[in-house]
């Protein structure tokens, strides 16, 4: 071997070592400079995905413990998803709703069916499906219900999340997601969620259409209602012919351990809104299911979009459900889920405040003084192999894809509880990019 061969390997191996990490600056200096500065990104860079696992453009391997905010239920790239997906793409991706093609129809009847509605109206993001659920209800109260035209309440909860329209933000508590973005659309009531009495006293006003609801908050941290809370909700809706509309966008389709979170207190929404998980994460879908008294007040022309409905995202969606079916994820979940928060209260860490949670969306508090200490605890664990993100400072949501195993929960346990012991050691830098362990 030519005595200068190790050189050179080593060099090339420094070389290598050196460009992947630049590889990574690389690639976050572009969405720097070109991309629109409205998230903060955990600093990694991923270029792959399959099941529960993500990898890095440096090739460094990682369990994703946010599942593309619940829509990746299936996991990355189910390949039941790619073969529809490229087997329909090869053949009608789009016609818009002014012809009609072989897919929609079979895919409004197969969630109908599922769920038990007489329509579905498809749409492709989360918040187009609530925005056409709140149009609904609004014509609903005026067409059915006899509120008064232009007068129609909805009323929602305090610390919702149910998209960034401007529509839906206007309704929103959080100053983040709703300042500087006035004038605000009227119409809405607010009240404490998870709160019996103030439902009841909001639902007085004749003029209220629909109570728009998620059945465990997501993005306010896991917040799990007490049980009934639903139940009663629906009641006092249903005696005062409230639309009792149920957001499950990310609660649904196996997430918290039924199919839908209503289902823990058999609700049967009068409007049910689907999204994320409905594609397996391949492309936007979401759905609002109701009966013909509601949706038969929208009629042609009065409501639409270019992609809404199309073949390929109907081909796909009906598949994404059916997974979730064949492989019971929602039972898993439930299983893994109840195992899961077990176990993470077994760690007996002092920076765990809080365990919340069902099936497999559950968020952990941390007990720390420091306000970026979520942030640094993700960067810990994204150190060690699990990548998860805090929402509202001190909250982290754990939510695996619902395929995820027992062992490798083991593994993901693992990692969470050597990050907490490293947190002892924790000098949080001046940069809330970086944290010296
Ligand atoms: C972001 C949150 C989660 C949702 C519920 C409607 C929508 C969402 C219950 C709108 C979307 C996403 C949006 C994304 C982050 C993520 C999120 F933190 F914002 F709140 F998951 F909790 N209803 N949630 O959770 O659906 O239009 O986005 O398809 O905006 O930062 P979308």
């Amino acid at each position: 071997m030519p005595e200068n061969h190790g050189k050179s390997v080593f060099l090339l191996i420094m070389i290598d070592v050196h460009s992947s990490s630049q590889l990574t600056g690389h690639f976050i200096e572009l969405e720097e400079q070109f991309g629109a500065h409205n998230y903060h990104p955990l600093p990694v860079v991923l270029s792959r995905g399959q099941g529960v696992y993500v990898w890095d453009v440096e090739g460094k391997k990682y369990y994703d413990f946010l599942s593309g905010y619940s829509a990746l239920n299936q996991g990355h790239c189910h390949p039941r998803l790619v073969k529809v997906l490229v087997d329909q793409a090869q053949k009608l991706t789009l016609t818009s709703r002014a012809f009609y093609n072989d897919q929609l129809g079979a895919f409004e009847q197969y969630l109908c069916q599922l769920f038990g509605y007489d329509k579905a109206l498809p749409m492709n993001t989360g918040v187009e499906a609530v925005e056409t659920a709140l149009k609904l209800a609004r014509k609903w109260a005026y067409e059915v219900k006899g509120v008064p035209d232009g007068k129609a309440k909805i009323v929602v909860c305090e610390n919702n999340f149910h998209g960034r329209t401007l529509n839906v933000i206007s309704f929103s508590t959080d100053p983040q997601a709703k300042n500087g973005f006035g004038p605000y659309m009227p119409g809405y009531v607010i009240i404490p969620y998870n709160n019996i009495p103030a439902l009841e006293k909001a639902l007085e006003d004749p003029d209220v259409a629909a109570f728009l609801v998620e059945p465990i908050q997501g993005e306010a941290g896991v917040i799990v209602p007490d049980p009934g809370y639903l139940s009663r909700a629906k009641a006092i809706c249903a005696s005062h012919r409230v639309l009792f509309i149920a957001d499950e966008i990310q609660t649904g389709l196996g997430r918290t351990g039924k199919m839908l979170c209503c289902d823990y207190e058999e609700v049967k929404p009068d409007v049910l809104i689907l999204g994320k998980a409905l594609s397996g994460g391949m492309l936007p879908v979401s759905a609002v299911l109701a009966n013909d008294e509601v949706m038969l007040t929208i009629r042609p022309g009065e409501h639409g979009s270019t992609f809404g409905g199309n073949p390929l995202a109907s081909r796909i969606a009906r598949e994404a459900v059916q997974i979730i079916l064949d492989e019971a994820l929602p039972e898993h979940a439930a299983r893994i889920g109840a195992y899961f928060r077990e176990q993470l209260q077994a760690l007996s860490s002092p920076w765990i405040q809080t365990i919340r949670g069902k099936g497999l969306l559950n968020a952990i508090v941390i007990n720390h003084s420091h306000p970026d200490a979520a942030w640094h605890l993700c960067l810990l664990m994204r150190d060690r192999g699990l990548l998860a993100k805090p929402t509202h400072g001190d909250r982290i949501r754990l939510a695996p894809p619902l395929i995820i195993t027992r062992e490798q929960i083991d593994e993901c346990l693992a990692i969470i509880d050597d990050s907490l012991k490293a947190f002892e050691h924790l000098s949080l830098g001046p940069h809330p990019d970086e944290t010296t362990v």
